[in-house]
């Protein structure tokens, strides 16, 4: 198989970095967001900790009343979740406007596929530029590995947190692999990192020294994946629903235009396409967007998820329209590319 790139995408201390962009006096300080501590007496769990009060010895997990001791002077602030859902929407609608293959894994964390550009140094430019276009947007730091596939990718941005890079190109693999400790390898739990460690086996490194058989009699089916990623060898691919369940249908003009009744002509005819193929499948719509490409290739998407999944034709070319026309209120710049893309159930 061709080597893939992926990209993995990750925000840094996610929930208590909105919190510091909403309320600016945090910064500089350690911040918690978890239940509410009552003063040492609270049972509940921290949801994450600024790196501030990760020195502490803080972190996502453990129980508020331990966090409360270990720094009782931090901000402790409770879930706001309807404010990271929000901002997690934004974000990853900023994050698949870079691949059509992407993976969302949580509300801070998603793969995408960028084979398509064909170098590292190419994967390198766009990061930048995702990372960047988050933080102009959102006003957030983020951290993205990338390597062949997912495994490196994740461990990339692992090694990477805060606010950093790290690509890992097939060459380097081995080199960047062989001291991390087992833990730091997907899927190995504390368990099993705990019997590993009673045999000696430290490090991946350790690992590689080992026999497929060896493992496989040690360990069961999970002794061959643990062989496979020791060698960063995963071929997993990046998958989403709606990756294979949407209907996607564009045109790019003879030549660059603004004459709006020749675009919503065009785009007229890409949704009744949409829309039949759909129907022919038996599917219903969930999510319309809209593509639009302008003269310089700026490229932007919107998006609208109907309340109801529908197969009404009618009140589908309504809300991509209405879409569209947001794009030519927005921007007086000759457009080169209009696209809809109905994501369906
Ligand atoms: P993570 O990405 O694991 O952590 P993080 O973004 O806070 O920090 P990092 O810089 O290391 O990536 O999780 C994302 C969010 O998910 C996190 O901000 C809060 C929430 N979360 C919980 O509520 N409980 C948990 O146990 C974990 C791990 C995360
Ligand atoms: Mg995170």
């Amino acid at each position: 198989m061709k080597d893939r790139i992926i990209l993995l995408i990750d925000m840094d201390y996610f929930f208590a970095q909105i919190e510091e962009r909403e309320n600016p006096r945090f910064k500089g300080n350690p911040v918690v967001v978890g239940s509410d501590p009552k003063e040492g007496k609270g049972r509940g769990v921290v949801s994450t900790a600024n790196y501030m009060a990760r020195e502490y010895g803080i972190h996502s997990a453990l129980p508020i009343s331990i966090a409360w001791r270990k720094c009782p002077t931090a901000i402790f602030l409770p879930v706001n979740m309807e404010l990271y859902e929000k901002t997690s929407i934004r974000i990853m609608n900023i994050i698949k406007k870079y691949s059509p293959v992407w993976e969302i894994v949580s509300l801070d964390e998603a793969y995408i596929d960028i084979s398509f550009v064909k170098s590292f140094r190419k994967a390198k430019v766009l990061a930048e530029k995702l990372k960047g276009e988050i933080l102009k947007k959102e006003k957030l730091t983020s951290t993205i590995g990338i390597g062949t596939n997912k495994v490196i990718a994740k461990m990339a941005a692992s090694k990477a947190k805060p606010n950093g890079l790290l690509i890992i190109v097939p060459t380097e693999v081995r080199k960047f692999l062989n001291p991390l400790n087992v833990e730091k390898l997907p899927g190995i739990g504390p368990k099993t990192a705990q019997k590993l460690l009673i045999k000696g086996i430290k490090t991946i490194g350790d690992i590689r020294k080992l026999r497929k058989g060896e493992l496989k009699d040690a360990f069961g089916k999970v002794g061959e994946y643990i062989y496979e990623r020791a060698r960063g060898i995963d071929d997993s691919p990046v998958f989403n629903d709606e990756t294979i369940k949407s209907i996607g249908k564009e045109y790019t003009f003879e030549e660059d235009t603004r004459d709006s009744s020749l675009i919503f002509r065009i785009f007229s005819e890409l949704c009744s396409n949409a829309c039949q193929e759909m129907k022919k499948e038996g599917y219903l719509a969930k999510t319309i967007t809209v593509v639009c490409r302008y003269a310089d290739f700026e490229t932007h998407t919107k998006a609208k998820s109907l309340k109801e999944a529908s197969s009404n034709a009618e009140l589908l070319e309504k809300v991509a329209k209405k879409l569209l026309l947001k794009f030519l209120i927005e921007k007086p710049k000759l457009i080169r590319l209009v696209g809809v893309r109905i994501s369906v159930i």
